[in-house]
């Protein structure tokens, strides 16, 4: 489809709750081996009387939260948002959420709370948390608004209402522009691609507080803009070791640790790798390699889903895939409002 069209739309919420379901099985294993989960993926196949079932987790549970509450009020209201965090979590506490969210997540559903940023704030001593669960949500940001800065201010405050250490929310930031410019099908030239990202986030970065938090986490200054040129390094290299995108990207629970890698696993997969199955389209390869990280594996790969699907269309995710997944149709419902309430601006 064109620029921004109903099936990219469609493509990225499904390619988001794909990664996280198939993602789950393998979250927190040390590397993985690709014959693993080629036989993982070749399981949904095989299953034609259509009775696997794979569970969504924390990620598909909040990005449901995020879409209904943008779909309901037709804006960003972080009363509502919150709320809806706080429901959800009271309603299905044991969707594998982060150890220290919850703490937010409980306090969120008091009624007598007044500034709902407050409990984010008080996280981890005051300094906030810089985990990937404000990157893991943050898709139908760049779904919700067409415009550029509402893109980034939107992604920012949903994540801030969980995550106020400026290395959680700016990866939320990073992850809505990369499915934005997806969107906008800036990945048919992944130079142009990585290049807008890094000049973006060279002005989302470019803040005290960002500063601050770098300097005390031992990061360096502008650390995103700092992965986002490893991955340029990366990209002009014939061969890249699924070791060294572990040692130079990461593929933990801090979202410096995971949105850079999940944007890494979308460019390397444009192509057909070895080791890879050569029938597999793109997004196919995308996912398999995100799981052959191992480690935070299920929001690895819901964030690259989102970024893949947003540019391959949901015509590229295999149709026994999404039969597999809890949370795959409703996504593609959830899309199509999603692109109503975009092209209404
Ligand atoms: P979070 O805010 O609890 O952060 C996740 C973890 O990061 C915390 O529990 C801490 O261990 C660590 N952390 C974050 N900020 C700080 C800080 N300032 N100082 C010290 N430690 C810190 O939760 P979240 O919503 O960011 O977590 C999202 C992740 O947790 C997702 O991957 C989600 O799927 C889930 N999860 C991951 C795993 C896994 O093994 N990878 C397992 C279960 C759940
Ligand atoms: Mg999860
Ligand atoms: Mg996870």
């Amino acid at each position: 489809g064109g620029t921004a069209s109903i099936a990219r739309f469609r493509g990225a919420l499904v390619g988001a709750v794909l990664g996280d379901c198939l993602g789950g099985e393998f979250e927190g294993a040390e590397e993985v081996p690709m014959d693993r989960v080629l036989q993982h993926l070749n399981g949904l196949e095989e299953d034609s009387r259509g009775d696997c079932i794979l569970q969504y987790s924390d990620d598909t549970a909040m990005t449901r939260c995020v879409v209904q509450s943008l779909l309901t009020r037709g804006e960003f209201d972080q009363q509502d948002m919150a709320h809806r965090f706080a429901e959800e979590y009271r309603q299905a506490p044991g969707r594998g959420y982060g150890s220290g969210v919850v703490q937010v997540l409980r306090k969120l559903s008091s009624p007598r709370l007044s500034d709902v940023f407050q409990p984010a704030r008080a996280q981890f001593g005051g300094r906030g948390s810089f985990g990937n669960g404000g990157a893991m949500r943050s898709a139908p940001f760049a779904l919700a608004f067409r415009n550029l800065p509402d893109v980034k201010r939107y992604a920012r405050l949903g994540a801030m209402l969980t995550h106020s250490c400026s290395l959680g929310y700016n990866g939320a930031v990073l992850q809505a522009l990369a499915v934005h410019y997806s969107l906008q099908g800036a990945l048919s030239v992944p130079q142009v691609f990585i290049n807008r990202l890094i000049s973006e986030m060279e002005g989302v970065e470019n803040e005290d507080c960002a500063r601050n938090d770098a300097r005390a986490l031992n990061e360096p200054e502008f650390p995103f803009c700092a992965r986002l040129h490893r991955i340029k390094d990366l990209m002009e290299r014939n061969t890249v070791s699924i070791e060294e995108v572990i040692s130079e990207l990461g593929n933990g629970i801090a979202a410096l640790h995971s949105v850079p890698t999940a944007i890494f696993c979308v460019l390397h997969c444009l192509e057909p790798r070895p080791g890879l199955p050569e029938q597999y389209g793109g997004l196919e390869r995308t996912v398999a390699y995100c799981l052959a990280l191992g480690g935070d594996t299920d929001t690895i790969a819901c964030m690259a889903g989102a970024i893949a699907g947003a540019h391959y269309g949901v015509d590229a995710i295999p149709q026994a895939w999404q039969r597999c997944c809890e949370g795959a149709e409703e996504a593609e419902a959830w899309a199509d409002r999603l692109h109503l309430l975009y092209h209404k601006q």
